[in-house]
Parts: structure tokens; C-alpha cells; sequence
């Protein structure tokens, strides 16, 4: 109760804020895009976590207010970047189970892109295999494939953690595999991490996804993904959640 409080609380102050975290293309050092995290002031100014607020994401009215609050703030931010003539690539949002588990979640989203001009295949929306877990999957799946009959791409995040991945990829839309930092900080230094992160972007790959490697902190990490064909990768080695007025700098600055 605590943590949802603070979350209304937030949603109410508009201190929740989004941050970015750049996506890189292995193959070309290009930057393809962003995640979108989100972040919140406290009553003292500090940035905090998600984690502190993660049981907000399953209540479905307070997970519906973040949502609708990060989403707005994303599209307005891109449709400010787009201004400015900055290449911006697809930004990539997350959403809850409680999130999808709303009705008509897919055509919400659509109306409130429209407000702002942003075409489908300028966003990504992430999802965990979390989401099917409890009640109204029957919901979630609607949800997911009204979103792919709107041409919005679907990524699978923090893929090898959860449970059943394979019966999900055979069976969702989805066009993005994210490799969860798990086994990609230890893809260099532990064989079975390397054999494992392998064996996903041969997968990812033949099923014809695009594949992000999650959490990359070092060089040779990305060297040893990029000799394994993965496509794409987000870590600390080529930049931290930043918040949005950093980023045209950014985008400008790359190599
Ligand atoms: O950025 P950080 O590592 O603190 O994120 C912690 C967790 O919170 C991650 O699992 C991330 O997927 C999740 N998260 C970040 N931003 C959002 C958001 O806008 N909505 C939802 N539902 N989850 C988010
Ligand atoms: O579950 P999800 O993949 O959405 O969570 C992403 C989270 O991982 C973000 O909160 C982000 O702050 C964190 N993160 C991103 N890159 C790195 C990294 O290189 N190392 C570590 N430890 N965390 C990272
Ligand atoms: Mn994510
Ligand atoms: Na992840």
C-alpha cells in the first residue's frame, strides 16, 4: 500500500519522468534508438527507481495512470526531438501485465500516438512472459495482438528468465528477442553464460527477430555479441539511462 501511494502520489505531483537508455547496432556502432525507463522525484528531489514502486504495476488503476503518464511523456519528447531535425530511431516502452490486461490497451495507445504524430514502427512496446501469468491472460493476448494488427513491434524482454519462452516465441508476434543481462555479463568470462547467449541469437535469428543484448558493461562483451551476430545492444558500456534533455546532445555527439 505504501508503494502505491507513492506512486498516485507521483503520477498526481508529475514527478514521474522518463529516462533514456541508447540502443546500439553491434554490426555498425549506429545508434538505432532508446528504451524509455521510467523514473520518479521524490519529495526531496531525488531520482528513484521503479523498484521502489514496483507493486504499482499490478494495480490496475495506478498502472494505468504510469502508463498513460509515460507514454504521453515519451511521445512528446520524440515529437520535440523530431522538431529539432534530430534522428531519433524507435523508442522502446515498457508495459505491465495490468496495463494489457485493460480493454482496448492497443487502441488507447494508438489514439494517444496519433496526438502526437508518432507512426507505429517508431515505437517498440516490451513485454515480459510475466505478463501471461494469473487471470485474464485470455486479455493480455488480445491486447498483444491488437497491437501487431496495428503494426506495433513487440519485443520480448529479460528473455531466458521466465518460463515457457519457447512456446512464446512460437506463438506471439514478436519481432524482438532481448537477451536479459543475466547471462550477457558473464558471456565472456563463464562458458555456459557464452553457450547460452549464443544458442539465443542463433534462435532469435532464425526465427527472424532482431536481437538486443541487455546490460553490456565492457568492450569486450560487445565485441564477443558482435562476432556472435547478435544485432543490437543497451549497457552501461555504451550509455546509462539519461534523462530526456540530455538527449539531443546525445544523438548529436554519436559517433
Ligand atoms: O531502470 P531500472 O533498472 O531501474 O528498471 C527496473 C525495472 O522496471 C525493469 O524491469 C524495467 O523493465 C521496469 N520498468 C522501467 N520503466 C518502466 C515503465 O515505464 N513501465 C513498466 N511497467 N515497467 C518499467
Ligand atoms: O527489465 P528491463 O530490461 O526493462 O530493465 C532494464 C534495467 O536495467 C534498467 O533499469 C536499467 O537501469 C538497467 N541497466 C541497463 N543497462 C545496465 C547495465 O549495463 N548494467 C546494469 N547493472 N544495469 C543496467
Ligand atoms: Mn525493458
Ligand atoms: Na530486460
Amino acid at each position: 500500500v505504501a508503494m502505491i501511494n507513492r506512486a498516485r502520489t507521483a503520477v498526481r505531483d508529475g514527478t514521474i519522468i522518463s529516462y533514456y537508455q541508447p540502443k546500439v547496432s553491434l554490426q555498425t556502432g549506429e545508434l538505432v534508438g532508446f528504451e524509455a525507463l521510467l523514473r520518479w522525484r521524490d519529495s526531496c528531489g531525488t531520482i528513484r527507481s521503479p523498484a521502489e514502486i514496483y507493486a504499482a504495476f499490478d494495480d490496475h488503476d495506478v498502472a494505468d495512470m504510469i502508463g498513460q503518464t509515460m507514454t504521453s511523456q515519451v511521445f512528446a519528447d520524440m515529437a520535440a526531438w523530431r522538431a529539432r531535425g534530430l534522428p531519433v530511431g524507435h523508442v522502446a516502452i515498457n508495459v505491465s501485465s495490468a496495463e494489457l490486461r485493460r480493454e482496448r490497451f492497443a487502441g488507447r495507445l494508438i489514439e494517444t500516438m496519433d496526438r502526437y504524430s508518432i507512426a507505429p514502427d517508431s515505437i517498440e512496446i516490451e513485454i515480459t512472459e510475466g505478463v501471461f501469468l494469473g487471470a485474464a491472460s485470455d486479455t493480455v493476448r488480445r491486447s498483444i495482438d491488437e497491437l501487431h494488427m496495428c503494426n506495433i513491434p513487440l519485443a520480448l524482454d529479460d528473455f531466458g528468465t521466465g518460463f515457457a519462452s519457447l512456446s512464446h516465441l512460437r506463438s506471439l508476434p514478436v519481432s524482438t528477442l532481448k537477451i536479459d543481462r543475466s547471462f550477457v555479463s558473464g558471456v565472456t568470462a563463464r562458458e555456459s553464460d557464452g553457450a547460452i547467449v549464443s544458442a539465443l541469437v542463433t534462435l532469435g535469428r532464425a526465427l527472424n527477430m532482431k536481437v538486443v543484448a541487455e546490460g553490456v558493461e565492457e568492450a569486450d562483451q560487445s565485441i564477443k555479441l558482435r562476432e556472435m551476430g547478435c544485432d543490437y545492444a543497451q549497457g552501461f558500456y555504451f550509455g546509462r539511462p539519461a534523462p530526456s534533455e540530455n538527449i539531443p546532445a546525445l544523438i548529436q555527439s554519436w559517433g
